[in-house]
């Protein structure tokens, strides 16, 4: 007898809670992090979700609605799995379900919106404001001046008239809690959404600066892509047949900074903390996690391995990995003996083979990763006066990477950056680094650094 599906009115799970939180960009992430927090909450009956994604079909959409919202949440340990019906989400939308997007916003109930939309979902120029020569950011504009109404793409747009909905429907205040992987996200998406709003009518950014309050966080869970045998898995253990489920690792972190004036689940009560400055916190995620991901995406594909796990277990890997810790270690805010303790752990977590994260996953949208990853630690290195080895062989794997070695190249940027990397590596380098930051790119002692590391590097793979 084949399996029943997993839904609400199979019995499954619990009833739907009224929408009073909102999410732009639902994918593995959001379902593994913001709505796990969610479901741990005590509260947790009171606070539903309703989540849309960035495209205009989506069949995650499809099964989430045939699931009423239910998923298989499967915590994946070294040691084995365990499986979990989250019911936080209430109802899944695509992009185009845009009269229900400004519903939601017109309703009062409505407390926060939560956005995972990655940082090159923010649209933003070199000066940190929204980048208005983009033609979508220009054709969303227009479209708003006509008719706050009406259909548009971009996330500040979405946002922007989500907004102006809840002004008109003088439905009250509501918090912004951005849960991108980026420094500062709390201030980056209250800039593009101001930039927008004043372009469109100042009054209404008048009211987005008084009404909307932002909330900056620190987000933290490994969530993997889902593979055919993981659907299996779950059905063979649960007796249930879920299309969609998501794998992730058992860690998680959630840290939190601002207001929330219309008030929000327990979350501390699911283990989330509330800080006034989330900095600490940012950098030891974002440099010591994301950084030593980005060195193993990089590095670990080319010398021929395929996830997290089988990179760090490579002591040729490893040893950069601890390389790159040691220079980036001195320059966070925190006891020695807690980052000792979060380095600890953080290579049981890669060395969780169970896992299966993908290297080609991470390797993603370099451009936009390694300036926050790895840039700030190397600048602070160069004040003092050294060439820190261990950070700039994050950027020789880089400049490798983009020269057609290891995992395929996808980025955001991918047409400005992938000419810089073409011809003689020692004038590629330059370019490549000037791309991320003219400074850097003359810098000489950088410059030679990283050339005879990505040398070194290419050799080791043909040696
Ligand atoms: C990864 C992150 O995609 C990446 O570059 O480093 O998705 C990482 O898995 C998360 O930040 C973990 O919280």
């Amino acid at each position: 007898m084949s399996a029943p599906r997993l839904t609400r009115s199979g019995g499954h799970g619990r009833g739907a809670a009224s929408v009073r939180l909102l999410h732009l960009g639902l994918g593995n992430f959001f379902r593994a992090h913001p709505c796990w927090y969610t479901e741990h909450a005590p509260d947790t009956g009171d606070w539903g979700f309703a989540a849309f994604t960035g495209r205009s079909s989506s069949p995650l959409v499809e099964q989430l609605n045939e699931q009423e919202g239910l998923y298989t949440l499967v915590s994946r340990a070294s040691g084995g799995d365990q499986f979990e019906v989250l019911a936080s989400l209430s109802r899944a939308h695509v992009a185009g379900d845009h009269e229900a997007w400004l519903g939601y916003f017109k309703a009062a109930e409505l407390a926060s919106v939560t956005i995972t939309v990655t940082e090159a979902g923010y649209l933003r120029g070199p000066d940190g404001g929204l980048d208005m020569g983009r033609p979508e950011v220009q054709a969303d504009l227009e479209a708003l001046r006509r008719d706050p109404t009406a259909l548009v793409r971009t996330a500040p747009a979405r946002l922007v008239a989500g907004i102006a909905a809840r002004r008109r429907a003088n439905a009250g205040p509501l918090a912004l809690i951005p849960c991108d992987n980026t420094p500062g996200n709390g201030a980056l998406a209250e800039r593009v959404v101001a930039d927008l709003a004043e372009s469109v009518d100042a009054d209404l950014a008048a009211w987005f600066r008084e009404s909307i309050a932002i909330v900056t966080t620190v987000v933290d869970r490994i969530t993997p892509r889902v593979a055919p045998e993981d659907i299996r898995a779950v059905i063979e253990s649960t007796g249930l047949d879920d299309r969609c489920p998501v794998v992730t690792e058992p860690f998680h972190e959630w840290v939190l900074s601002g207001g929330f004036p219309a008030g929000r689940p327990r979350w501390e009560d699911a283990g989330a903390t509330f800080t006034d400055d989330v900095t600490p916190f940012e950098h030891r995620k974002l440099w010591l996690l994301n950084g030593a991901h980005s060195l193993l995406a990089y590095a670990g594909s080319i010398r021929g391995h395929t996830t997290v796990a089988e990179a760090v277990a490579d002591p040729t890997c490893r040893s950069w990995v601890e390389e790159w810790w040691a220079v980036a270690s001195p320059h966070l805010d925190q006891p020695d003996q807690d980052v000792a303790a979060y380095r600890a752990a953080l290579l049981e977590r890669f060395a969780n083979d169970r896992m299966r994260d993908r290297l080609d996953r991470i390797a993603a949208d370099g451009s936009q990763k390694l300036p926050i990853r790895i840039l700030p630690v190397l600048r602070a290195e160069r004040a003092a006066g050294r060439v820190p080895q261990g950070a700039t062989r994050v950027l020789a794997a880089w400049v490798c990477h983009l020269r057609g070695l290891g995992a395929p190249v996808n980025d955001a940027r991918a047409d400005g950056v992938l000419p810089l990397a073409k011809g003689p590596l020692r004038d590629a380098v330059p370019r490549v680094l000037g791309h991320l930051d003219p400074v850097l790119g003359a810098d000489a002692a950088v410059v030679t650094t990283v050339a005879d590391q990505s040398e070194e590097l290419a050799h080791t793979v043909k040696g």
